[in-house]
């Protein structure tokens, strides 16, 4: 996560249900928290339910593979500080590292030659290194958006966003174009399938990433892109190939906390047998049906509806604290309102907590002149910080 990121969602939308923002700030915050704020949050949560003591740091897993005979997941891992290679047996295998970490690199004519910097989002670290530069995204997503901004508060010169399939359309400050796909670069220029050009600094690709699992056998491998609907996991979560293998958090994210709670919870009643999973060919047809249902989704309330009644439909299989969904999503519409208002002060907005019914209050300064991201800084009035 960059320097400067601030939540691009509402905090309202991805509350914990177990765990308010109530309760670990025991004051009421803004709606678009930055991230070490977030990140206390987290922390919080972790540190109430004691589970650190569980964890082993610097071991990551090289290998896993599953043993039709034995019936077991052989787990081979590196301790990284007795530097010693070993390989464990387990029941059951979750994985959830995440599918926002490997870079999908796109290349485009000319990219070898381009004078400037080349970097994926992946690799944006801070938005002042492109101060007073003319700066190319490639994507129009999440990311480009984000980085867009971000380079726009602090000071780009000019930014150029170009898409694939469709533009942002976004109404944007003047010194920020959308064209649309880059054709080729040479050593100091973009030039654009509408047949316009643009001198450029820097290109940053936000092209997304790819779910990549090295460590896992290929037969134990989930592959997908980024969709509502990944195929082969059964309730979104159990691997159909191995059912005593799960994919947490492996699905495009309108929600994110609560949708991986609701999982690890249903992931949970699978292992104590409280959940049955019924036989593959049914797996399979379930999978068919909410898969097709994806693929018919046109508009984004269509997907946030989808994404919301899947989590409805988890949170109903177990005993995770029930919320009203139908109230998120509707955070999320107004948010998405609020960003095509105007995509550099949506953040300014704020909400009613489902969870607590708390009214966030409005951040004590606008998101674009707030250039401090700690936490202090955030949970603090500007003159207060000065007394202390
Ligand atoms: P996303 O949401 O997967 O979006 C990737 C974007 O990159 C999307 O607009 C794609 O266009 C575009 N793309 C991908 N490949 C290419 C190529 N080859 N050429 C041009 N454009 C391309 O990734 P983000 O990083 O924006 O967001 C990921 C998450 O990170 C998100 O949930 C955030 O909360 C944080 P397409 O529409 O497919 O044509």
């Amino acid at each position: 996560m960059y320097r400067y990121l601030w939540s691009n969602g509402p905090k309202e939308c991805l509350e914990f249900a177990d765990y308010t923002f109530d309760e670990h700030f025991d004051q009421p915050i803004a709606s678009y928290p930055p991230r070490a704020v977030l990140w206390d949050y987290i922390k919080g949560r972790v540190e109430k339910a004691d589970v650190r003591q569980y964890i082993r740091f610097n071991t990551p897993v090289r290998q896993i593979s599953f043993s039709e005979q034995s019936r077991q997941f052989t787990v081979t891992a590196h301790d990284h500080v007795s530097e010693v290679t070993s390989s464990e047996e387990y029941d059951h295998v979750i994985v959830a590292s995440g599918h926002f970490s490997t870079p999908s690199v796109p290349f485009f004519e000319g990219f070898e030659g381009f004078n400037g910097r080349i970097l994926h989002a992946h690799d944006f670290r801070d938005a002042l290194e492109f101060k007073d530069k003319d700066i190319l995204l490639i994507g129009s997503s999440y990311s480009a958006e984000d980085i867009g901004s971000q380079c726009y508060k602090y000071g780009a010169k000019s930014i150029t966003s170009s898409y694939r399939s469709r533009p942002m359309g976004f109404d944007f400050p003047d010194n920020w174009d959308e064209k649309p796909l880059l054709i080729k670069v040479d050593n100091d220029t973009a030039y654009f399938a509408d047949g316009s050009s643009k001198r450029i600094d820097a290109i940053i690709l936000c092209t997304g990433y790819l779910h990549h699992f090295p460590f896992m056998d290929e037969e134990l491998r989930l592959k997908t892109h980024n969709r509502l609907w990944p195929l082969g996991l059964y309730e979104g979560v159990v691997f159909v190939e191995q059912p005593n293998l799960f994919y947490l958090g492996m699905q495009d994210q309108w929600y994110t906390f609560n949708m991986f709670d609701a999982q690890a919870w249903y992931v949970r009643d699978v292992i104590l047998g409280r959940i049955v999973v019924p036989e593959k060919a049914l797996m399979e047809s379930s999978i068919q049906e909410w898969s097709q249902r994806e693929e018919s989704l046109k508009s984004d309330e269509q997907m946030i509806r989808f994404q919301g009644e899947y989590i409805q439909s988890l949170i109903q299989q177990t005993d995770y604290p029930t919320f009203d969904i139908e109230r998120v999503n509707q955070i999320f519409l107004k948010w998405e309102q609020h960003k095509h208002d105007d995509i550099l002060t949506f953040r300014d907005h704020s909400y009613r907590s489902v969870m607590t019914g708390t009214q966030a209050p409005s951040h004590h300064t606008p998101w674009l002149e707030a250039m401090d991201d700690s936490l202090e800084a955030y949970l603090n009035p500007p003159n207060r910080e000065l007394a202390q």
